[in-house]
């Protein structure tokens, strides 16, 4: 009997052990899901949570927070760790509605046992899954998303459902590809904890911001994880940065030659870790709202994008002088030192637009208040720049003194009075933290009567000093003391059971406390948006302000800031490789929908060095805002540097200048066709495997392909360029390149920049002038660059430049232009704006094989046409009458209006 009883249990132990032991095999470590995310897990920490423990000879997993070793988790999930199960499925008519259930906790506090998912069939090429409590309203982003009650019948995708445990996949139906697929880890959904995964269809990404990261996340042999919490800090690898993006694009694998695109969109605002392994597979965890998440079926790179941005909202058409240089400086001083540089600027005869301040421009640091001692003058200096045809933007922190004497600063005064201002847990007291005017309060955005006050006191400063834009600095928001001068409470939003990966390892690090209030929510689930509405709120005031198209330059962002402002990249460094991370910058914000972005041109940390400026002026003329910002000690804009880098610095200048047509035409196809302005070559050259992750060159538009040098000429002035396999002409001589579909060293002096213009576009350019409300007026060039058949097409959007609403009432122009057999074509397919005459003075045919005999304009036979020899450097041996083998480019003068 007795022995009866002990064979029995050795028995039972052994299934047990069997069977853990199977449940606890992977095939191969890549497999592993994490069963503890948390810093300093250990063996018995792992068994308790009834996970695998198995430590492998890479670096111990047992590493503290903020640790760069991201790796193989040596604690992970069995395959059969509890999950949810379908209860109900009925269809409905969006869709599928599910209830799942879940039979017991596990380790997390709070898990939510009874959930709702429904499956929402939005169009043909989205898809949208949202999983939530069934019983009790959780916090959902407040965002506008298209709210669809039918589900459309015909899709690109297909669903199915695991009953048992619950999972969900999809894929691809014209190729089979998996897409989206649950079943690789157990579902966790907890109060503040929220933790799901799927396969991915390769281990090659675009997007996931804001960080600084090559272009393409590989994680082919590597794990990587991402944090998405926006944080003041100057950027740098593996940390959360200012903005929040949970979005990306996934390439697929080449089925039948062709490589598609799909895309994922977690809409959730609360402060989240996205982990990547190389199975591949993502896992999202996040510490509230829902799961809420978008598909995108693409097939291409640019469809997926336009299908997120039907989404998250069109990013907002730029007023045109925004088009052009600014200048600014975190450190004129006074305003001798900023007289001393606008005249420079204005003697060395640089084009450039806009002039800025910095906070340094204040008085005492206060928000709507100008040093009246240092910058004694500056509402004058404002006008004459004005009267000039140049611009004025200011900045503004969202943090508000409150330490000025009662009756003195009307923002706090007022502010109070409105009871605007981010409250305290519980309480009505505004939450104070510090930033450079001393002790703050900050305004919460999400309440209505904010955007009042906002407006108020933005229009009473706006009579001192009529500025053009406003540039929203510090809106992570930042603090520059943990939490509030009176410390955080302990509540479960302050000390939340889990913390994703932060940087400060604290949710109040260099911010308000998560419990802080906001009229909307907490600060726990707002954070992040922080940037989003104050963007929204300055907006709207500058309208009501200046009735003019806004501009507005904020450094926080979330999903669908774009709508709203644009966006630069904040404190980097000058380095070269800061130059470089800068690409991927503008590559990925063109992606999240806010496309008007550049970095701080020369960099902004530490004194800059002639040739860094000179490379990065040239690559900054080719970003799509384009501004010179530093908080060094030294000087940076053009004029303080060497004849020499001041005539390359004008070049470059002149080129945007000339293109300023063209990008203004890609903002206005941004805004309405939801069309990137500068995108990776991979996009448009998807099926050339060659162009995988290029992030050392870029394209504006599909027509330029920009290969900037990126290195000390102390290292190499060639730049390792690859050519996509295409016809292209070298811009601006139009030497037509030879050699195409492979990578080419192209000598780089310091005066050379890589540009080159694609056959099969045309572009519309203008003879620029020292600002754009100048040059505005001058005659336009069309420069017609011929593809292999000869053929080109392109198009021109003209407006006033600055009215809100040109394009909803129409009151613009747009031409459409369309080379064939020899025969260029202008389409005026809108033409209401007639306030000021186009005229179209010359145009250039880039390929041209054969000598042409004659030219007809508007049926008559047109005598001024010549060839352009592009090897020859100056402009007057440039014009020759006769055709010569070099000769490919046919110039012709027409000089008459559009
Ligand atoms: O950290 O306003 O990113 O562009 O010059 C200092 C002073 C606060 C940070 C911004 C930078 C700006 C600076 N600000």
């Amino acid at each position: 009997m007795a022995h009866f009883s002990a064979m029995k249990w050795i028995v039972i132990l052994l299934f047990i052990w069997s069977t853990s032991a199977q449940q606890c095999d992977q095939p191969v470590t890549a497999a592993r899901f994490d069963c503890y995310p948390e810093p300093f897990v250990s063996q018995e920490k792992c068994l308790a949570r009834n996970c695998c423990w198995k430590p492998t000879n890479q670096f111990p997993k047992n590493r503290s927070k903020n640790s760069l070793e991201i790796d193989v988790p040596w604690c992970y999930y069995p395959r059969d760790f509890p999950t949810y199960q379908i209860k109900t499925n009925e269809s409905t008519a969006f869709g599928q509605r599910l209830t799942i259930v879940k039979q017991q906790s596990t380790y997390m506090p709070n898990e939510i046992l009874n959930l709702t998912v429904d499956l929402i069939y939005e169009t043909a090429q989205r898809f949208r899954l949202r999983i939530y409590d069934s019983t009790k309203k959780r916090y959902e982003v407040p965002l506008e998303v298209p709210v669809i009650e039918k589900k459309v019948n015909i899709t690109d995708y297909e669903v199915s459902l695991s009953q048992e445990p619950f999972a969900i996949l999809v894929k691809r139906k014209s190729t089979g590809m998996t897409i989206f697929d649950t079943s690789v880890a157990p579902l966790i959904y907890a109060d503040q904890f929220i933790k799901f995964s799927s396969y991915l269809s390769s281990p090659f990404l675009y997007g996931l911001g804001e960080h600084q990261q090559s272009l393409l996340i590989d994680v082919t042999n590597q794990w990587n994880k991402l944090t998405f919490w926006t944080r003041d800090t100057p950027p740098a690898q593996h940390v959360n940065l200012y903005g929040v993006h949970p979005f990306y694009i996934n390439v697929e694998m080449k089925t039948n030659m062709l490589t598609n695109f799909h895309g994922q969109f977690f809409l959730n605002s609360n402060a989240m870790d996205i982990d990547l392994q190389p199975l591949p597979a993502i896992s999202y965890t996040t510490i509230g709202g829902i799961i809420d998440l978008y598909l995108f079926t693409g097939p291409t790179a640019q469809d997926v994008i336009q299908q997120y941005w039907d989404v998250i909202g069109k990013p907002t058409m730029p007023p045109y002088w925004s088009l052009g240089f600014h200048l600014c400086r975190y450190g004129y001083n006074n305003i001798n030192n900023l007289r001393a540089v606008i005249q420079r600027m204005h003697d060395a005869e640089f084009p450039y637009d806009v002039q800025w301040t910095d906070i340094d421009a204040m008085s005492s640091n206060l928000d709507f208040t100008y040093d009246q001692t240092n910058f004694n003058g500056l509402p004058d200096l404002v006008h004459s720049l004005q009267s000039e045809g140049k611009h004025y933007v200011n900045i503004i922190d969202c943090g508000i003194s409150s330490t000025q004497s009662s009756g003195t600063y009307p923002p706090y005064d007022d502010g109070l009075k409105r009871g605007i201002f981010i409250t305290k847990f519980n309480s009505t007291e505004p939450i104070i933290g510090q930033v450079w005017p001393g002790l703050t309060v900050f305004p919460d955005f999400t309440n209505a009567s904010t955007v009042e006050w906002w407006t108020n006191i933005a229009t009473t400063f706006h009579d001192t000093i009529p500025f053009d834009g406003i540039w929203i600095d510090m809106n992570e928001p930042s603090n520059l003391i943990d939490g509030s001068h009176d410390g955080c409470t302990n509540n479960s939003l302050d000390r939340p059971p889990f913390v994703p990966h932060v940087l400060g390892d604290s949710l109040s690090a260099k911010t308000l406390c998560p419990s802080a209030q906001h009229a909307l929510s907490s600060h726990y689930n707002l954070h992040n948006m922080y940037g989003y509405f104050e963007a929204k709120a300055t907006n709207l005031a500058l309208k009501t302000i200046r009735h003019k198209r806004p501009f507005v330059l904020s450094r926080s962002s979330f999903a669908g800031s774009g709508q709203y402002t644009a966006h630069w990249t904040g404190d980097n460094g000058a380095t070269y490789e800061d130059m470089y991370f800068s690409i991927s910058d503008i590559l990925s914000f063109n992606m999240f929908g806010m496309p008007n972005v550049g970095a701080d041109i020369c960099g902004f940390r530490d004194d800059t060095n002639e040739e860094l400026c000179t490379r990065w002026m040239q690559l900054g003329a080719f970003y799509p805002f384009m501004r010179n910002h530093n908080g060094a000690q030294k000087d940076q804009d053009p004029a303080v540097f060497s004849w020499t880098s001041q005539q390359i610095m004008k070049q470059a200048l002149i080129m945007r200048y000339s293109l300023a047509p063209f990008w203004y035409t890609l903002h206005y196809r941004a805004a309405i066709a939801s069309e990137t302005l500068v995108q990776p070559l991979h996009f448009e050259f998807s099926n050339d495997n060659k162009t995988l992750g290029i992030d050392r060159q870029f394209l504006i538009g599909r027509a330029i392909l920009v290969s900037p040098n990126l290195v000390s000429i102390n290292n190499t002035t060639m730049v390792h360029a690859y050519i996509p396999e295409d016809v292209w002409y070298e811009f601006p001589s139009g030497v037509k390149v030879k050699v195409v579909g492979v990578f080419v060293d192209l000598d780089t002096p310091l005066e050379k920049i890589n540009i080159h213009v694609r056959g099969g576009f045309i572009i519309p350019m203008q003879i620029p002038g020292t600002n754009l409300m100048i040059g505005r007026g001058n005659p336009f060039t069309l420069l017609v660059a011929q593809s292999a058949l000869g053929n080109a097409t392109g198009n021109l959007f003209w407006d006033d430049g600055d009215s809100i609403d040109s394009i909803e009432t129409k009151s613009y122009n747009y031409f459409e232009f369309l080379l064939i057999s020899n025969k260029l074509t202008i389409n005026a397919i809108v033409a209401n704006y007639k306030d000021s005459p186009m005229r179209l003075e010359l145009v250039r045919v880039l390929g041209v094989s054969k000598p042409v005999t004659s030219v007809t304009v508007n049926e008559k036979d047109h005598k001024g046409f010549f060839y352009n020899i592009p090897d020859q450097d100056t402009n007057r041996k440039n014009t020759c009458t006769s055709f010569r083998k070099t000769q490919s480019t046919l110039s012709f003068i027409l000089g008459y209006s559009i």
